[in-house]
């Protein structure tokens, strides 16, 4: 998986090292005046990437009853590629979130998506029968920035000392499917080269005073989707 629970703040040299200097200016909303959220920080537990529909059903094998030969064919599919964008609190934040995309297969109709109401949309569209992945599946991820999870045990909006939080490496294209970083086989997006877990913790207040907060409040966060082109 793509994110290790940090309870404590023994940490190894090698991942404090890994700093999430990510560069890029955070594409942050001033929240919607439909929503309740009060922060504007998007929350590494409340982004996700979902798609409609998951199962394209856009490569179909057939067997000759005759022959016994196997023909495999693929008519072009589409699929709504659909981000939802949310607080800590699990509010949806409003407008003006800019989240990326990228895929190992396959067409984008656009590289990044402008959130309206907590969401926002693009189309994927299948692409040539003999470059699809061997598994018949391909795999899109959803970046952008935002902060990272914790457990908030006084509900004071801060991380202090003791409390846990959740750590993100950096976003990538899962060219071998299965779900994390794969070096020199994954493509690193958004923070390149691929920046892994730095081990701090990156959040709109950060009190710990044992070293755990990072430089930056953001750090990319980011979600993969698994698109089935078979049946
Ligand atoms: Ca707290
Ligand atoms: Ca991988
Ligand atoms: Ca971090």
């Amino acid at each position: 998986m793509k994110r290790i629970i940090l309870l404590t703040s023994l940490l190894s040299a090698s991942l404090l090292q890994a700093s999430c200097d990510v560069g890029d200016t955070p594409a942050f909303g001033t929240g919607a005046d439909t929503t309740p959220s009060t922060t504007s920080y998007v929350n590494s537990t409340s982004f996700f990437i979902l798609a409609s529909p998951q199962q394209l059903g856009a490569v179909v094998t057939t067997t000759d009853a005759t022959s016994g030969l196997t023909t495999t064919t693929l008519t072009e599919k589409t699929s709504v590629i659909t981000v939802r964008v949310g607080d800590r609190d699990n509010f949806f934040i409003g407008d003006s979130i800019t989240v990326y995309f990228a895929t190992d297969y396959g067409f984008l109709s656009d590289s990044y998506c402008v959130t309206t109401d907590g969401s926002c949309s693009i189309t994927y569209t299948t692409g040539d029968l003999n470059a699809r992945p061997g598994d018949d599946k391909a795999y899109i991820t959803a970046y952008t920035q935002g902060e990272e999870s914790f457990l908030d045990l006084n509900n004071n909006n801060a991380l202090d000392d003791g409390e846990s939080f959740t750590d993100t490496d950096t976003p990538f294209i899962d060219n071998d499917h299965n779900g994390t970083w794969t070096a020199n086989v994954d493509i690193p997006v958004g923070a390149i080269p691929y920046q892994g877990y730095d081990g701090v913790f990156s959040g709109e207040t950060c009190l710990d005073t044992t070293g755990r907060c990072a430089s930056s409040t953001t750090t990319y966060i980011y979600d993969l989707l698994e698109l089935n082109l078979s049946n």
